[in-house]
């Protein structure tokens, strides 16, 4: 259907049509990154015979999409083929354990294996005679036990996985071992609760180096490691995520701040973004995230469209070893491939309450760099503040404060009836410190009524002497925004009637009351990637 064509995507990963929800099972085999998703072949809701979705590239620019994995098609499975995780042996194999949806509608979990492993695209996939391999635990409610991870090798030569599940209100990651995958054993302990935080669902953890950027294979522990944690909250559909240590030989995991917990502190990710999976990529010695991007408009329009939801923009992801508190993600390397020639504007000075044009031809799609210089006296004769600023419910790009916001207009009509904001606030406490916030504004995003038009966003650690900057990509109805280098991360779903195609202009704007900005920024136009279809 050409119904709202313009929503679709250039360079995300999207189906050919009908719903998509989880990146599944994502990982580098025979030349190819594979990714399988949640998928939905009979429409553009979520339905109840959910399939594996398959597609394979060899660089993330040029993909193929695949026939279905796995379908619903055995009692474990025949109320959904859910989400999943794939494991590559030592020895070669690769092992996909995957949740079922029983007839009695039951989650379970389930083995199968690629039918050919000579098949680099690995096509044909295989489901273990004896399934399920694993039903909830006693005591565990019949649909809270779902998601199975990555497994990782201890020392012992076992291996384990993680599980995520609630009892009562506490968010819990039960974790078995086994040796063949097809006999499992529950260890006493989890391997992590938070009391409160309700459903886990596609639980991740994997360790990261302290030291070095080098992505580091989910078996790996010791010195120089930190374990990252994260949980899908089922309450408040965000992904959040802690640093903490591995325990191998007791099996806990314990993090570094208690206030930084699994589920109540540090979120991936402040806009839409869901249900996300990492894996090591051998290929480059990365870790790749990938998440899901829902549609924040009607199901209603999305049925019109016959089509609902992308993948993000795959992430690296390290260790932030500046701060030691938070991760960093940035948009995969392979990415910047789709840049064509890019204009740059250096040191445009923008004054306090001015909005500047740039002018670059059409920027639908649009990678972006941006740094930001807060004019020093001003910042000096700021009056401190004791409210404390929140992008969520201070007022979007439009409220006024000393130091901002100031930021991008991105998906703008030349008269910007419609825009998206990208911006940073940052505020003086009352002790002299500077707090700075990212925040993204769809209040003005849309002229069409019935679109999420929140303003989403959090605060950004900023070291002493570093530039304010952020990354932003721009594909039509979604906005990805990265501040000082992946710190901070807001992903947009956002709908414009007017700003599309080639009207779809990007201003600088500074609403702050009395510092004016010096901005230096890039704009690349973005060519599509090649997704052609296996028939
Ligand atoms: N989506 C899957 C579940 C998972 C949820 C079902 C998260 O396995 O818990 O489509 O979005």
């Amino acid at each position: 259907s050409n119904m709202l064509a313009w929503q679709r995507t250039g360079f995300h990963f999207q189906p050919e049509k009908n719903w998509m929800n989880d990146p599944n099972g994502p990982m580098f085999y025979k030349g190819y990154y594979h990714i399988f998703y949640q998928y939905n072949p009979e429409g553009a809701q979520w339905g109840k015979k959910i399939v594996w979705g398959h597609a394979a590239s060899r660089d993330f620019v040029e993909w193929t999409h695949l026939p279905l994995a796995m379908v619903a098609d055995h009692w474990y499975d025949v109320n959904g083929v859910w989400s999943g995780s794939t494991t590559i042996l030592p020895n070669g194999q690769v092992i996909l354990l995957y949740t079922g949806s029983t007839n009695n509608s039951v989650q379970c979990q389930n083995l199968a294996y690629p039918a050919n492993l000579s098949d680099p695209l690995l096509i044909d996939w295989v489901k273990y005679p004896n399934n399920p391999v694993l039903t909830p635990p006693p005591g565990i409610n019949n649909t809270d036990f779902r998601d199975p991870t990555t497994a990782w090798q201890t020392s012992t030569g076992k291996w384990r996985i993680t599980i995520g599940s609630k009892v009562r209100r506490t968010g819990t990651a039960f974790v078995y071992e086994t040796e063949d995958f097809k006999k499992y054993q529950i260890l006493s302990r989890p391997l992590h609760t938070v009391d409160g935080t309700g459903m886990w669902e596609c639980v991740d953890f994997f360790p990261v180096s302290t030291h070095s950027n080098i992505g580091l294979n989910t078996s790996t522990n010791g010195d120089g490691v930190r374990h990252v944690m994260k949980a899908s909250l089922d309450d408040d559909r965000h992904d959040y995520y802690a640093i903490g240590t591995y325990n191998e030989a007791n099996n806990t995991w314990v993090p570094d701040n208690p206030k930084i917990d699994v589920g109540v502190g540090i979120r991936y990710d402040y806009g839409v973004f869901y249900a996300s999976k990492s894996f090591y990529d051998q290929n480059k010695k990365r870790r790749i995230l990938w998440g899901w991007i829902r549609e924040t408009d009607t199901e209603h329009v999305d049925v019109m469209k016959g089509w609902a939801s992308v993948q993000s923009i795959p992430r690296t992801l390290v260790l932030d070893q500046k701060t030691g508190t938070n991760i960093l993600q940035w948009p995969i390397e392979e990415i910047d491939r789709l840049r064509l020639d890019g204009k740059q504007f250096k040191n445009v000075e923008v004054k306090a309450g001015s909005v500047i044009p740039l002018a670059v031809k059409s920027t639908s799609q649009a990678d972006i760099v941006a740094e930001f210089q807060i004019d020093k006296a001003a910042l000096e004769a700021a009056p401190p503040s004791a409210e404390g600023f929140n992008c969520t419910n201070s007022g979007g790009a439009a409220q006024r404060g000393a130091l901002g916001p100031f930021g991008l207009l991105v998906l703008a009509d030349h008269m910007r009836q419609e825009q998206t904001s990208v911006h940073f606030y940052v505020s003086k406490s009352t002790d002299g410190s500077l707090k700075t916030s990212f925040c993204t504004d769809q209040s003005r995003s849309s002229n069409a009524d019935d679109v999420d038009k929140q303003v989403y966003g959090s605060f950004v650690p900023v070291l002493e002497g570093e530039k304010l900057w952020m990354r932003i990509l721009v594909d039509h109805s979604i906005v990805e925004g990265f501040a000082q280098g992946g710190r901070t991360c807001i992903t947009s779903r956002v709908y414009p009637t007017r700003a599309i195609y080639d009207n779809a202009q990007v201003f600088l704007f500074n609403n702050a009351t009395k510092a004016s900005v010096v901005v230096s920024v890039k704009i690349w136009p973005m060519k599509s990637m090649s997704i052609t279809t296996l028939r």
